[in-house]
Formats: structure tokens, C-alpha cells, sequence
């Protein structure tokens, strides 16, 4: 395995899942999409996102008129269907927390996508990192501070990359500038898949209580 790469205080591991590894994550990925379908969201102001989007675990993000929010079914109705063992296993891997994902976010970018520079803090516990692992075209990553207008850096992520948010950048402005469209093979008719990995709730009462007697 190589070495990671911190940009801006996020980890990169370049290269977590090889050629095999990444087809079969799309195949899974493909089966998500069967079960609840790609929809374009749009921002609360009504402007149509430029990525696609759909979601597996407990909750899925959405965004629409009513503002940004995590929903347990897609806009169908239908329940999201439960996050691939893959996905789980790069989680457990790299995370270094104790609680699963309840939340995994599909972006689905196709030429000319990109998303603005953006905060992920709509979750309960902002203790546990965001995991995202990207499939397909490579794309311009930027990273910026918890305050918006500071210094930024940026990394070309590529297919089987895995990168960790997490502890003082859990908050940190970050966003997708471009794609080189068709840089990568994995999708037939080109493009990127990104998946973000988040625990939504706070943990349980119970399992609080027991983490404050251990100390
Ligand atoms: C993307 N990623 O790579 C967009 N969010 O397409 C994200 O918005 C992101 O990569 C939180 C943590 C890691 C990420
Ligand atoms: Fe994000």
C-alpha cells in the first residue's frame, strides 16, 4: 500500500483499490442505482445541481427548495437500499472509529460537473470523519479552511483513490473544480463516480453513557 498524502489536513490514499477492486464497487454501485435511481438535486435557491445523485444506508443527503437535509427514503418512497459490503470494508479500514456508516452518497459527475466549495456538516456527530472514495474520470479536489476565502490546495483524485476527512478538517471548505473528462477507462461512457461515507445521528444514548463511565 502506498503512503498517504495530506492535503490541507485531509488524508489521500492513492491507489486503495486496484483495477479489480474499483470494477466491482461500479457493479455494486450500478445495483444501488437499480434499486433507487439517480435524481439531480437542486440547491434550495432552485438552481439544478450539475452532479447526479442517489444514496444507500439508513439515510440518504438530498437537497431541494426545502434546503439541505438527510431523508431515510429516496424521493420514490422507497427505502435506500443498505450499503455495499465493499464500500463497508474500505470504511472499516480507514475510518478509525468504532460506528458504521449510516449514509453512503453517491455523486455521479458526467462532463463538465463539478460541485462548488462546500462544508459537510449536516451530520449530528461531527466526531466521525467522512470518508469518500472516487471511481472513474480523475477530478480536480480542493481544499480549503474551516473559514471560507482562506488559502486552498488542490489534488487530482483518481480512480481507486480513498480520502479521509476527519478531526481539525472534519469542516474544511472543499469542492470539485473539473474532471479531465475520459481519463479513465472504469466507466464505459466516462465520467466519475464518488461515493461519501458519514455516520448521520449521534450515537445512542446508551453507548454515550457507557463511553462517559469508561473515562
Ligand atoms: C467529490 N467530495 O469528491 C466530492 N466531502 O466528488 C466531497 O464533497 C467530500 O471528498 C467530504 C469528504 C470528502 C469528500
Ligand atoms: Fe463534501
Amino acid at each position: 500500500m502506498a503512503e498517504s498524502v495530506d492535503v490541507g489536513g485531509v488524508t489521500v490514499w492513492p491507489g486503495w483499490l486496484d483495477a479489480g477492486a474499483q470494477a466491482a464497487m461500479v457493479e455494486d454501485i450500478r445495483a444501488v442505482a437499480a434499486a433507487a435511481p439517480f435524481f439531480t438535486p437542486e440547491t434550495p435557491r432552485g438552481q439544478k445541481m450539475s452532479v447526479r445523485m442517489t444514496a444507500a444506508g439508513r439515510y440518504g443527503w438530498v437537497s431541494d427548495r426545502k434546503g439541505y437535509r438527510y431523508e431515510p427514503r429516496h424521493p420514490s418512497g422507497v427505502d435506500w437500499p443498505p450499503i455495499p459490503a465493499s464500500v463497508l470494508a474500505v470504511w472499516r479500514a480507514v475510518s478509525g472509529v468504532d460506528r458504521d456508516p449510516q449514509c453512503c452518497l453517491v455523486n455521479w459527475y458526467g462532463e463538465g460537473a463539478k460541485m462548488g466549495l462546500h462544508q459537510d456538516r449536516d451530520e449530528a456527530d461531527l466526531d466521525m470523519p467522512v470518508v469518500s472514495i472516487s471511481l472513474g474520470d480523475e477530478a480536480l479536489f480542493r481544499v480549503g479552511g474551516v473559514e471560507r476565502g482562506g488559502p486552498t490546495r488542490s489534488i487530482w483524485l483518481r480512480s481507486g483513490d480513498v480520502a479521509v476527512m476527519g478531526g481539525a478538517a472534519r469542516l474544511a471548505h472543499h469542492g470539485i473544480d473539473r474532471l479531465r473528462f475520459g481519463s479513465s477507462t472504469l466507466l464505459p461512457r466516462g465520467g466519475r463516480i464518488n461515493l461519501t461515507l458519514r455516520v448521520v445521528d449521534q450515537r445512542p444514548a446508551a453507548q454515550l453513557e457507557e463511553a462517559c463511565l469508561r473515562v
